[in-house]
C-alpha cells in the first residue's frame, strides 16, 4: 500500500495518533503538501462520506475520521501559504442565539473544513448582531446557522431579518440545520439551503462557491 492509500486508510479508521505520525513522516521526507492532502487525507474523507450516508458508518466514527483528518491539516496547512486549496472560501458557522447545543455544528465545522474551507465558528449562543458583524469582518460569501430547539429556531429567522435588514441579504447564502429544522421551515424563513447533516452541508456549500 502506497504511503497515500496508508494515511487515506488511517483517516477513514479514525486513527488520528497514525495520521499525525505518517503525514509527519511524508512531509519530512520532502513529500508535496498539495499532494499529501488531496491524494491522502481528502480520499479517507471521500471513503466516508458514502458510507454514512448509507448508514453503514455512525456520527462518533465520522467525528473520529473527521479530528484525524484536521490533525493531518495542522501539519501540512502551514506549509500551503499561497497555494490554492479553496482555504479563501470563508463560512461563518454558529449556533443561533439561546442554543447552547454544539455537537452538530462541531461535526459540520470539521466536514467542512475537510472540505478545503476556511471555517470561522462563532460558537454557540450566537446573535444575530454577531453573525452580522463576522460576515462584513470576514467578507464571508456562505453562513451557517444551528439550532436544536424549536423555541430557538425562530432566532433563525430573526438573524437572517437583521441581515436583510443590514443589506447584507445579496452577499451570502445562508444554510441552516438542526434536527428540528426542515425544508420547509428553510423557505418560510428566507433561508437558501437546508442541511440534513453534515455531508449535505459540504455538498451544498461546494456547488454554491464552486
Ligand atoms: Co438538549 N435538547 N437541551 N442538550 N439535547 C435536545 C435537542 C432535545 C430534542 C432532547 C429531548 O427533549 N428529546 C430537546 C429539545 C426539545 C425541543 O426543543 N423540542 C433538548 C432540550 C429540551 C434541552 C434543554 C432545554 C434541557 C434543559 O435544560 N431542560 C437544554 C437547553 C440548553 C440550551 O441550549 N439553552 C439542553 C441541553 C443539552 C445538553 C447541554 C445537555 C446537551 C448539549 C451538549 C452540546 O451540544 N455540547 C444536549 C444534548 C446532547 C441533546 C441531544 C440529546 C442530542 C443533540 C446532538 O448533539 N445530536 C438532543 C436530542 C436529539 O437531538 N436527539 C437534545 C447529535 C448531532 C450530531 O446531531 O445536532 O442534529 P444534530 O446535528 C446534525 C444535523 O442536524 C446537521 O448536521 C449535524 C451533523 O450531521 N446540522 C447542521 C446541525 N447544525 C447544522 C448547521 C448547518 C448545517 C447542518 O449549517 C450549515
Amino acid at each position: 500500500m502506497s504511503d497515500f492509500d496508508q494515511l487515506a486508510d488511517y483517516v477513514f479508521k479514525g486513527n488520528a495518533a497514525a495520521v499525525r505520525e505518517l503525514t509527519q513522516k511524508m512531509v519530512n521526507a520532502g513529500g508535496n503538501p498539495m499532494e499529501i492532502i488531496s491524494m491522502g487525507l481528502l480520499v479517507g474523507m471521500d471513503i466516508v462520506t458514502p458510507k454514512f450516508k448509507a448508514g453503514d458508518m455512525y456520527v462518533p466514527e465520522v467525528m473520529m475520521s473527521a479530528k484525524a483528518l484536521s490533525e493531518g491539516m495542522k501539519i501540512v496547512k502551514p506549509l500551503l501559504v499561497g497555494e490554492d486549496i479553496g482555504v479563501t472560501k470563508t463560512i461563518i458557522i454558529g449556533t443561533v442565539a439561546g442554543d447552547l447545543h454544539d455537537i452538530g455544528k462541531n461535526l459540520v465545522v470539521m466536514i467542512m473544513e475537510s472540505g478545503g474551507f476556511n471555517v470561522i465558528d462563532l460558537g454557540v449562543d450566537v446573535s444575530p448582531e454577531r453573525f452580522v458583524a463576522a460576515i462584513i469582518e470576514y467578507d464571508a460569501k456562505i453562513v451557517g446557522l444551528s439550532a436544536l430547539l424549536t423555541t430557538t429556531m425562530l432566532n433563525m429567522k430573526a438573524t437572517i431579518d437583521l441581515i436583510k435588514e443590514e443589506g447584507l441579504r445579496d452577499a451570502v447564502k445562508i444554510l441552516v440545520g438542526g434536527a428540528p429544522v426542515s425544508q420547509s421551515f428553510a423557505d418560510d424563513i428566507g433561508a437558501d439551503g437546508y442541511c440534513a447533516d453534515a455531508m449535505s452541508a459540504k455538498e451544498m456549500a461546494t456547488a454554491i462557491l464552486n
